[in-house]
């Protein structure tokens, strides 16, 4: 099933998902309201973590919505074909979106909106470690011979949307904006409680402590583990093999038990060229 990559502008997106016309249109069509809220990833930095979060923060932590309609209806991807259309004939409800997209091909009517963007960073290496997994259990992706053939290919940028280093680049130089909010995994692990509220505050929501205890409670490794509406069980056979689910792990530091002491010094090089110029706060995992 797994077939070659589709090329939109030097970036490749898996064939079997999108199509040209839905991520063109996605860039230069779709129009985002000023209410809309876009959860931003590089994949597998966390993003249906975030999309959750959201879910609940806005239910004020009631998990009714997110236990019975799936993940990417509730958010749905707007450079796929079918998120597209329901984004573009969405009349009411809540407006959540999520997209992969790099800046340069992100809706160009986001420029002069006040569209509200998380976006979602985490350590580049977790990423790659939490990528190969995904592109051994996804069945429209091609299997990675080994992990360093995979490593190889993720500093290439020849994997799913390209460069983790351009993608997190090209979205970094938007972090000022008062629309747009940066957040990383590691700061939602470390301290889930405060990035929620951070989270609630970007939105000019309000949770009381009950609330804010729900989102939390909801919003669990272990509780999105056990939602079939969230662990993408409910694609296995189709896009998935057999038992994949996307919460996988959900910790930091994984690539420790992955990469080799030469992988990661190797890819220590690359990072401080490719990400050179940025302040290092920015980053803060090890
Ligand atoms: S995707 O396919 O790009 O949309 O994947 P994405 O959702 O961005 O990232 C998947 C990783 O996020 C982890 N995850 C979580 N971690 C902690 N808590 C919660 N609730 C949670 N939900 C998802 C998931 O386990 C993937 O990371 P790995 O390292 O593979 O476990």
């Amino acid at each position: 099933m797994a077939q070659d990559y589709l090329w939109y502008q030097g970036i490749p997106f898996p064939s079997e998902v999108y199509t040209l016309e839905s991520i063109k249109a996605a860039h230069e069509e779709l129009v985002l309201k000023d209410e809309d809220i876009i959860t931003v990833t590089y994949p597998k930095s966390g993003t249906n973590w975030v999309i959750e979060i959201l879910c609940l923060i806005h239910s004020k932590g009631d998990p009714k919505w997110i236990r019975s309609v799936p993940i990417w209806d509730r958010s749905p991807w707007m450079e796929t074909e079918s998120g597209f259309q329901t984004i573009k004939e969405r009349k009411e409800g809540p407006p959540l979106i999520a997209s992969h997209l790099p800046i340069q091909l992100f809706p160009k009517s986001f420029f002069n909106s006040k569209a509200k963007v998380i976006y979602v960073i985490r350590n580049p290496k977790d990423v790659l470690v939490s990528g190969y997994y995904y592109s051994a259990g996804a069945k429209y992706l091609k299997n990675p011979q080994s992990l360093q053939q995979y490593y190889e290919c993720f500093i290439e940028g020849n994997v799913r949307f390209g460069s983790w280093f351009a993608h997190v680049r090209g979205w970094m130089s938007m972090r000022e904006r008062e629309n747009v909010l940066v957040l990383s995994y590691e700061e939602l692990k470390k301290d889930t409680r405060s990035t929620v509220e951070k989270i609630c505050q970007f939105l000019g929501k309000k949770l009381n402590p009950e609330e804010l205890e729900l989102v939390l409670e909801n919003s669990s490794f272990q509780a999105m583990k056990e939602n079939m509406m969230s662990n993408f069980s409910l694609l296995s056979g189709d896009y998935f093999s057999p038992g994949f689910l996307i919460t996988r792990k959900g910790i930091t530091g994984d690539w420790k038990n992955h990469f080799t002491v030469a992988q990661a010094e190797a890819f220590e090089k690359i990072f401080q060229e490719k990400m050179a110029g940025l302040p290092a706060e920015l980053f803060l995992w090890d």
